[in-house]
């Protein structure tokens, strides 16, 4: 028996890689002084696992940015547009110039498009293909890891992302083919990799498949039989483990039980399921070893030892502990590092820390486990299991979980709490005698730019530095500079601007009954940024009201209309660590309940427009069709559940980014928000064409301009846009808006995209008059 880590979280217990690498990119640190922090990274990370005692250690898991972006570098798959600085620069300034633009002097080319891996909060820069792709290994960045922690005597199992998974996840940049077909010109060059790491004194790869969790083609299977049988044969003592996570193998099952691989490795959190399924199968070649992902790579919660242990057992009968290994279910790339430094009692209380483990605690975990499994007699391993067997006893029976009349109020939830009195042909006429806005009415998203100063502030009054008063007397002086702001350029629906709240799901999480906030549980979301989701323990309600103040505040400082900002219960569920005791729609509605209340709250108070931010729904969509409607199913009721509660004449809106609309547009359009703002505007307006063709009957705001970038939209670029969007809508559901909130934008170039923003609209207005 050994155990396996599949990845190790890169960013460093105290996000050091960010530190540095933003430095880096100002130009205050130097080429030297990243590469040693990166060094000193993964030498930390293979000695923590190597003193634990794990077995297999991986390698090739640590990344300057990301690991779909280093696995194109290692294949030479370098998009046209970087030749120049291919020539010109060093590889790790091409790299970071393929991950984030280049603009100087010299430069001037845009970034690779970036997108979730899976269905995590984790985003990877997406391959581009060209017909007849060529690769080369041009970057050796597996073998040099390997060879770095050779160096230190820790031999690891290197981790390469697999050839098939790499093609399928990439995109076709012109037409005329199939990503599928270029593996006839990558694996020469993939062979020639495998070879270098066996030369180096590589036992064993981790290649990872996970494109084995979705629903591929029979192609794409012959793929991956193509590949790991030449392999077998082409490095007969190489051990290979091929990995995949996040879902079952599914119809792919039979296919990856029959390769010659050492050893298979299986996602046994997402997917219990599939062991029976592999147990009793006559086709299993029982010489593969089976890599049992049992602790949870992408939740905190604590192992429950006495279930795995049963496991474990239940696999050891049918074919003996030599044939099994013991993992993290997937890359603890997606845990938070150490538990241990968790020491605010008031946001972490101790009753819920004794339930959780991070990545360093999953590391013990799973060694403890293989001691229990072996048999160890060790004293200080029994220890740990009476302590585990404790922790998940007084979970069971814990009051601060349990909370009878949330359940119950769940349980009454009838069809008439998610709908709206009338539909939205009459609520439109309602809302627009009620709000009286222009044609062509211009909004933003809600953040506005969190200055360093802002930041500074809440750093301050969470270290005490600031009085609640004094903090209080800051917000109200930001907010009503940004009320004034956007009366004075002319926006119609005005916003309070979020300068209060951390990140849009964090702020509610501190504020809800139910959720618990750690200080350093940070996880990668891309590149150099970083999420710390909240923590999800038990039964959620709403003690207080949580934006009410605020909204009333900034609404009391104009006459024109004001739009409360939230975020919507399936973002929040999708953006915590959530339970693994009760179900996700269950833990859902709970959650609407709760934003339902609030909604209410801010109509009491004179807010006429609301909006619910929902950018996660589409990213919760389940990796294999055949869960889509029952996902959908709760996840847009819960939406309507938050949103349903007010009169007519109050306009909900919401606001969705950077997804793919065209397979799930019905059930946006089930949302019946009376307004939907979305991204459009790097596409050039492509993405509404899903919303034309379906003809969806609501308001929407296609975003006229990429906040993502500092460049000021000019007046003209504006107009074209909204030109092209009023041949393809009604007039009358046309909104006018950035694709997105402004918060990581800066003051002057905000200012001067909103103004020529409202100059387009204006403009437009008048063009609609004189045609009249
Ligand atoms: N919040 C959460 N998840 C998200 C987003 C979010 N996932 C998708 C998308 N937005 C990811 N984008 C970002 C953008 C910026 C940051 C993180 C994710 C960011 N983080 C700060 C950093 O790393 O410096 C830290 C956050 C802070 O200072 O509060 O800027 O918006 N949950
Ligand atoms: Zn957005």
């Amino acid at each position: 028996m050994k155990t396996n880590v599949l990845g190790y979280p890169r960013i460093g217990a105290n996000r050091e890689l960010k530190k540095v690498c933003e430095k880096y990119w100002k130009g205050t640190a130097t080429k030297t002084e990243l590469v040693d922090m990166g060094k000193q990274l993964k030498l930390s990370n293979w000695t923590l696992m190597q003193e634990a005692g794990v077995d297999l250690i991986p390698s090739n898991d640590f990344s300057f940015y990301d690991q779909v972006l280093d696995a194109s570098l290692t294949y030479g798959c370098i998009p046209k547009r970087y030749q120049e600085i291919k020539e010109k620069e060093s590889k790790l300034d091409l790299y970071f110039a393929m991950a984030r633009g280049l603009q100087n002097k010299d430069h001037d080319v845009t970034a690779m498009e970036m997108t979730k891996w899976f269905d995590t909060n984790y985003h990877y820069l997406v391959p581009e293909f060209k017909a007849n792709q060529d690769f080369q290994l041009f970057s050796l960045k597996p073998v040099e890891e390997f060879k770095e922690a050779l160096a230190h005597n820790i031999t690891t199992k290197p981790v390469l992302l697999g050839p098939v998974t790499y093609l399928l996840l990439g995109k076709e940049k012109e037409a005329g083919f199939n990503r599928i077909d270029l593996l006839h010109n990558l694996l020469p060059v993939f062979y020639n990799l495998v070879e270098q790491l066996v030369n180096a004194g590589a036992k064993y790869i981790q290649i990872d498949e996970p494109c084995l969790a979705l629903d591929i083609t029979d192609k794409d299977r012959q793929a991956i039989r193509k590949v790991y049988t030449e392999l077998a044969h082409k490095f007969p003592e190489l051990h290979v483990i091929l990995t995949s996570y996040f879902d079952c193998y599914g119809d792919n099952l039979e296919t990856v039980l029959q390769l010659p691989v050492h050893a298979l490795h299986l996602d046994l959190v997402r997917c219990s399921l599939q062991l029976d399924d592999i147990l009793n199968a006559d086709y299993f070649n029982n010489n593969t070893i089976l890599s049992l992902g049992l602790v949870d790579g992408r939740n905190i919660w604590k192992n429950n030892f006495e279930e795995t242990l049963a496991t474990i057992q239940k696999v050891e009968a049918q074919i003996g502990l030599d044939k099994i290994w013991i993992s993290s279910s997937c890359s603890l790339l997606h845990s938070p590092y150490d538990l241990d430094l968790e020491k605010n009692e008031e946001t972490l209380p101790f009753a819920v820390k004794q339930w959780l483990s991070f990545a360093k605690q999953k590391v013990d975990e799973l060694v403890t486990l293989k001691e229990l499994a072996i048999g160890s007699s060790s004293k200080d391993v029994a220890k740990k299991q009476e302590e585990n067997k404790r922790a998940h006893q007084n979970k069971k029976e814990s009051s601060v979980i349990h909370n009878a009349a949330v359940k119950a109020r769940v349980g009454l939830l009838t069809t008439d709490d998610s709908e709206r009195n009338s539909e939205f042909s009459s609520r439109q006429k309602i809302q627009k005698d009620q709000l009286k806005l222009p044609i062509y009415p211009t909004t933003t998203i809600g953040s506005f730019p969190q200055t360093k100063e802002v930041r500074s502030w809440r750093s301050k009054f969470k270290k005490n530095e600031l009085s609640l008063e004094a903090y209080n007397e800051l917000i109200k002086k930001e907010i009503e500079e940004t009320i004034h702001f956007q009366e004075k350029i002319g926006l119609d629906v005005l916003v309070h601007g979020e300068c209060e709240r951390n990140d849009m799901v964090e702020y509610f999480g501190e504020k809800l009954e139910g959720f618990a906030i750690s200080n350093f549980g940070w996880v990668q979301s891309y590149g150099s940024r970083a999420v710390k989701p909240p923590i999800l323990f038990g039964d959620v309600s709403r003690p207080v009201p949580m934006t009410v103040n605020w909204s009333a505040y900034a609404q009391s400082l104009s006459s024109k209309v004001v739009k409360g900002m939230l975020t919507g219960p399936v973002t929040i569920l999708q953006w915590s660590f959530v339970r693994n005791d009760q179900s996700r729609s269950e833990t859902c509605k709970q959650i609407a309940l709760a934003i339902r209340d609030e909604v209410k709250d801010l109509e009491e108070v004179g807010l006429q427009a609301i909006q619910v931010d929902e950018p996660a729904i589409r990213e919760g969509l389940p990796l294999r069709k055949e869960h889509w409607e029952a996902y959908l199913s709760w996840a847009v009721e819960s939406f309507k559940i938050a949103t349903s509660g007010v009169a007519d004449k109050t306009q909900i809106h919401t606001h969705m980014c950077y997804c793919e609309f065209n397979d799930i547009i019905q059930h946006i359009a089930n949302l019946d928000a009376d307004v939907i703002t979305i991204e459009t505007s790097r596409s050039k307006m492509d993405l509404l064409n899903v919303f034309v063709d379906f003809k969806y009957p609501n308001e929407i705001g296609p975003g006229v301009y990429d906040i993502h970038s500092p460049r000021v939209p000019e007046v003209s670029e504006i107009e074209e846009l909204l030109q092209k969007a009023s041949k393809l809508l009604p007039v009358d559901n046309i909104w006018v808006n950035p694709d997105c909130g402004l918060k990581t934008r800066d003051w002057p170039e905000t200012k001067l995209a909103l103004e020529n923003l409202v100059q387009a609209a204006k403009t437009m207005r008048s063009k609609l008059e004189t045609a009249h």
